[in-house]
C-alpha cells in the first residue's frame, strides 16, 4: 500500500468542546486540510493504533461522506486494522457507541454537529471516542489540541474511494474495512433491554400508538426497522424518516420549535398515544404524550422510578446521575429508593466513569438526553422503547404516568432561557460579573428567597479524582429553587448563555401551572442578577424550553 505523507501547517482553534470538534461547515471546505490536521492530531495521540479497530460513521449531514472517504484513507494510512463503518456512511451516535463496545474497538469516529442545522451554510462536526464507548474525556481531547497546535504532516493511503452503498469486505494494505447494516446490532441490543413481545401485540392490536419524527436525519433507518417493521407500529408512524444532507431544510432539533409535524399531531385531533422525536445523530429525544410535553428532566426521573417495569432494569437501579444544570426531580426518585444520584459537569463524558464503575444505571441532561449503561451515549431512540415499554405495561397515558409521579414526588417547575450568538466578550463579561459577585450572595435575600448556596460548579470525579473546575454559576435558594448560567460549548457562533431555572412544587393543587408563569419571580431574578437582555438590548431569549 503507497503512503503518501503529506505537509500542512496547524490551526490554533481546534480544541473540542462539549461534544467534539464543531464549526462551520465552511471551516472545513475553506480551510485546506482543517479535517485532515484534526484526524491526523487524534491518530497522533493513539500510539496502539497499529491493527486495531476503529468504527466510523456520521448522522448523514452535508459533507459526511465526502470527509469519510478521506479518513478511511488515513486510517488505512495510520495502520488501523479493521474499520467498521455503517453503510452509506451513516451511524447514530448511541449505534456507534455500540459498535465500539460489541467488537472491541479502540474507539470511533462520528461525524457530526448533532442537531445544528447542516449544509454549507450549516454546521459539520467531528467527535472521537475510546474503547469504552463513550466520549473522549479532556485528557484525551487536551492532548488531541496540544497536538494540532504543532502539527505539520498528515498520513494518506493512495487508494480509490470506497463503495459506501454495499455491504461487504474489502482488503487495503493491512487494513479490513467492513461496511455494515448500521442498524441490525443495534436492534438486537434495543430487543435485549425491552419487552418487545409485549409492545408488539399491544401496537398490533391498535390499543396504543406511536409517532416518531425522525426529523430527516439518522434515525430514520433505526426507527423504521425497529418500530414499523419489528415492534409493528402501522406504516407512517416513523415521520420524515429518509435521511437527507441538509435534514429537509429543517433544525434536527427535537422539541417543541422545531419537531412542527409532530407537534401538530400531538397537539391535534386523533394523536397518538406517544409521540417522540430524536435530533441529528439520535442521541436526543424529546417525549410528548396527547397534548402533553415531557420535560426531559422529568423524563429521566420517570424512567427512574418506573425502570422495574422494564425487561433490562428489573433488577432495579445502582444509581443515577445528572448533569448539574438538569433538574432535581431524579434526585428525589433516588432518596426514596435509597440509591446514590450523582451530580456531573455538562456533556455525556462525564456519565462514562460512573458507568464504567458500575456506580450509576441511569444517566440523563436536562437538554433531550437520557441514557443508560447500555451505552456510552445519551440515546434518543432507547428513551422513547422506554417510554413505550411503560405506557403499554402500566396502560396508562403519558400525562398520567408524569402526573402521579408529580403527586408522589412533587413537581419540579423547570425551564431553560437561551440568549443565542451574543457577542462573545459580552458573554464572558456577564460571567465575570456573576462570578465576582458570588461571595456576597449567600444569605441574601432576594425577593421571597434567600440565597443558600452560590458557587461555580466544580465536579471531582468520585472515580478517579480528577477535577474539573469552572462548570456554571449555580446559585441555590430557599424554599427550594435554583438559578443556574452557563455559557455553550457547542455553539459556533459567538457566545450562548444558558440559564436555567428551576422551583420546587410540593402541592398537588399547584401541579397545573403554566411553568413560564410559575417561574415568572425567577426569570425575573436571573435578569436582576445578570442583566443579559439590557446589557444585549433583546428583548428576551431566542429559545425557551
Ligand atoms: C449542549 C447541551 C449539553 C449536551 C451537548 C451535546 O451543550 O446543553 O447538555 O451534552 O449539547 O449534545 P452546550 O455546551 O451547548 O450547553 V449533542 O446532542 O450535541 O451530542
Ligand atoms: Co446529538
Amino acid at each position: 500500500m503507497d503512503i503518501e505523507i503529506c505537509t500542512t501547517t496547524p490551526y490554533t482553534d481546534q480544541k473540542p468542546g462539549t461534544s467534539g470538534l464543531r464549526k462551520k461547515t465552511k471551516v472545513f471546505l475553506d480551510n485546506p486540510n482543517y479535517l485532515e490536521n484534526f484526524i491526523q492530531s487524534i491518530f497522533d495521540c493513539l500510539p496502539e493504533k497499529q491493527g486495531k479497530t476503529l468504527v466510523l460513521g456520521g448522522d448523514g449531514r452535508f459533507y459526511n461522506r465526502q470527509a469519510l472517504q478521506t479518513i478511511i484513507k488515513m486510517a488505512v494510512a495510520n495502520g488501523f486494522g479493521t474499520l467498521l463503518i455503517g453503510q452509506n456512511g451513516l451511524l447514530s451516535t448511541p449505534a456507534a457507541s455500540h459498535l465500539i463496545r460489541k467488537y472491541k474497538a479502540l474507539g470511533g469516529i462520528i461525524l457530526s454537529a448533532s442537531h445544528n442545522p447542516a449544509g454549507p451554510e450549516g454546521d459539520f462536526g467531528v467527535k472521537y471516542n475510546i474503547q469504552n464507548g463513550g466520549p473522549a474525556p479532556e485528557s484525551y481531547t487536551n492532548t488531541f489540541y496540544q497536538r494540532s497546535l504543532t502539527i505539520t504532516e498528515y498520513k494518506l493511503a493512495k487508494m480509490p474511494d470506497v463503495d459506501l452503498k454495499r455491504l461487504g469486505e474489502h482488503r487495503f494494505g493491512h487494513t479490513t474495512i467492513r461496511i455494515i447494516d448500521p442498524v441490525s446490532d443495534y436492534a438486537q441490543l434495543m430487543a435485549h433491554l425491552f419487552d418487545f413481545d409485549r409492545i408488539r401485540s399491544v401496537l398490533r392490536s391498535g390499543a396504543v400508538r406511536i409517532c416518531f419524527d425522525a426529523m430527516h436525519a439518522v434515525t430514520g433507518p433505526y426507527a423504521i426497522r425497529i418500530l414499523e417493521e419489528e415492534l409493528g407500529a402501522g406504516p407512517g408512524s416513523v415521520i420524515n424518516a429518509a435521511p437527507q444532507e441538509d435534514f429537509g431544510g429543517g433544525h434536527p432539533d427535537p422539541n417543541l420549535t422545531y419537531a412542527k409535524a409532530l407537534v401538530e399531531k400531538m397537539y391535534g385531533p386523533h394523536a397518538p398515544t406517544l409521540g417522540a422525536a430524536s435530533d441529528g445523530d439520535g442521541d436526543r429525544n424529546m417525549i410528548l404524550g396527547q397534548r402533553f410535553f415531557v420535560t426531559p428532566s422529568d423524563s429521566l426521573a420517570v424512567l427512574a422510578a418506573n425502570a422495574h417495569r422494564v425487561p433490562g432494569y428489573r433488577d432495579g437501579l445502582r444509581g443515577v446521575a445528572r448533569s448539574m444544570p438538569t433538574s432535581r426531580a431524579v434526585d428525589r426518585v433516588a432518596e426514596a429508593f435509597g440509591i446514590p444520584c450523582y451530580e456531573t459537569p455538562t456533556g455525556w463524558k462525564f456519565f462514562g466513569n460512573l458507568l464504567d464503575a458500575g456506580k450509576i444505571t441511569l444517566c440523563g441532561e436536562e437538554s433531550f438526553g437520557t441514557g443508560s449503561d447500555h451505552v456510552r451515549e445519551k440515546d434518543g431512540l432507547w428513551a422513547v422503547l422506554f417510554w413505550l415499554n411503560l405506557v403499554v405495561a402500566t396502560r396508562q397515558s403519558v400525562a398520567t404516568i408524569v402526573r402521579d409521579h408529580w403527586r408522589r414526588f412533587g413537581r419540579h417547575y423547570y425551564s431553560r432561557h437561551d440568549y443565542e450568538a451574543l457577542d462573545a466578550a459580552l458573554g464572558r463579561e456577564i460571567m465575570e460579573h456573576l462570578r465576582g459577585q458570588l461571595p456576597t450572595f449567600p444569605g441574601q435575600s432576594l425577593g421571597r428567597y434567600t440565597v443558600s448556596l452560590a458557587d461555580d460548579f466544580c465536579y471531582t470525579d468520585p472515580v478517579d479524582g480528577s477535577i474539573t473546575p469552572g462548570q456554571g454559576i449555580r446559585i441555590l435558594l430557599e424554599p427550594e429553587a435554583r438559578l443556574v448560567f452557563r455559557l455553550s460549548g457547542t455553539g459556533t457562533q459567538g457566545a450562548t448563555l444558558r440559564i436555567y431555572l428551576e422551583r420546587y412544587e410540593p402541592d398537588p393543587t399547584r401541579h397545573d401551572l403554566d411553568p413560564q408563569e410559575a417561574l415568572s419571580e425567577l426569570i425575573a431574578l436571573a435578569e436582576f442578577l445578570c442583566g443579559v437582555k439590557a446589557k444585549s438590548a433583546r428583548p428576551g431569549p431566542d429559545v425557551i424550553t
